[in-house]
């Protein structure tokens, strides 16, 4: 489906557009879901593998899994979704993605205001002394990494279930939201919170809401305009109308 005349006509005249991304915008990239068919915890709930207290329990469970999407990832390229959406920050004076995806493929594509509500994939910490810890270091090894430096635990730099948010990225994100002329919710099942309430806060402070997803969410009855498809076909096609005389 193809975005409406009259959402091409309302971006032409916005000056501040917000994203807000999941997890379906790198499905193309070859980056599995979360949740649903091909969903990347098909094996797993991910309320029971994603917390602090599986991790203890478990390390080497969690570690194993992690390493894998962090390989995955390093092999990976952006889409034509992200492409797209690197080119749209250029075409409006106020532009942001709020992306709950840690795999990094916004920047990777060029975005360059980005707020990672849910960390970083590339990036490791000690539990114990907070000392950041390469990938490189991490990959190395073949068991539970461990601190050089207080032999803690390490960690992905990623927000489990339980745990906060950046409050920096999300005080930055809920500005975003609160001040769109159109607000997109891209990918995403719209279930995991705080970032499901986003798309709500914006729509709530007079945000045209959009929605990009090949299926129906909890959102879609909400959103002013519900685009079904693909992240990296419809993302490219608004991009060609805007530029479009
Ligand atoms: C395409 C496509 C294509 C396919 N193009 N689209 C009860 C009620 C409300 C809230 C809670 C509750 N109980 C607990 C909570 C809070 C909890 C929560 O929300 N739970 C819900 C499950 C109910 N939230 C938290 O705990 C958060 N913290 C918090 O609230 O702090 C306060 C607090 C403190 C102390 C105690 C309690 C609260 C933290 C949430 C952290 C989420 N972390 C994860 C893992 C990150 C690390 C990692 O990646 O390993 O984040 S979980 C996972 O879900 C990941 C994702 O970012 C997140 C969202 O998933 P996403 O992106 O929506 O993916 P999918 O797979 O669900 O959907 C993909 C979509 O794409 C689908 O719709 C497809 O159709 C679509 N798609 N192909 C476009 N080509
Ligand atoms: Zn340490």
């Amino acid at each position: 489906m193809a975005a409406s005349s009259r959402l091409i006509a309302m971006l032409r005249s916005a000056r501040a557009v917000a994203v807000l991304t999941g997890a379906g915008v790198s499905a193309e990239s070859g980056v599995p879901t979360f949740r649903g068919e091909n969903g990347l915890w098909r094996k797993f709930r991910p309320e029971e593998l994603a917390n602090f207290e599986a991790f203890i329990r478990n390390p080497q469970l969690v570690w194993e899994w992690y390493k894998e999407r962090k390989r995955v990832i390093q092999r990976i390229q952006p889409n034509p979704g992200h492409i797209a959406l690197a080119e749209l920050e250029k075409l409006f004076p106020d532009f942001s993605i709020t992306t709950q995806n840690i795999d990094n493929l916004h920047r990777r594509a060029g975005s360059k205001k980005v707020f990672e509500l849910h960390g970083n994939i590339e990036r490791n910490y000690c539990v114990q002394c907070r000392a950041d810890v390469s990938n490189e270091k991490v990959l190395q090894t073949d068991d539970v990494p461990r601190c050089e430096k207080c032999g803690g635990l390490i960690r992905p730099d990623v927000v489990w279930f339980g745990e906060l948010l950046p409050s920096d990225e999300w005080e930055s994100a809920e500005t975003a939201a609160r001040h769109a002329d159109v607000y997109f919710s891209i990918g995403t099942s719209a279930i995991v919170y705080p970032a499901a309430s986003l798309p709500l806060i914006a729509k709530r402070a007079g945000a045209f809401l959009v929605e990009i997803n090949p299926e129906e969410t909890a959102l879609t009855p909400g959103a002013d305009e519900f685009i079904e498809g693909n992240s990296g076909a419809v993302l490219p096609q608004i991009v060609e109308a805007l530029k479009t005389k």
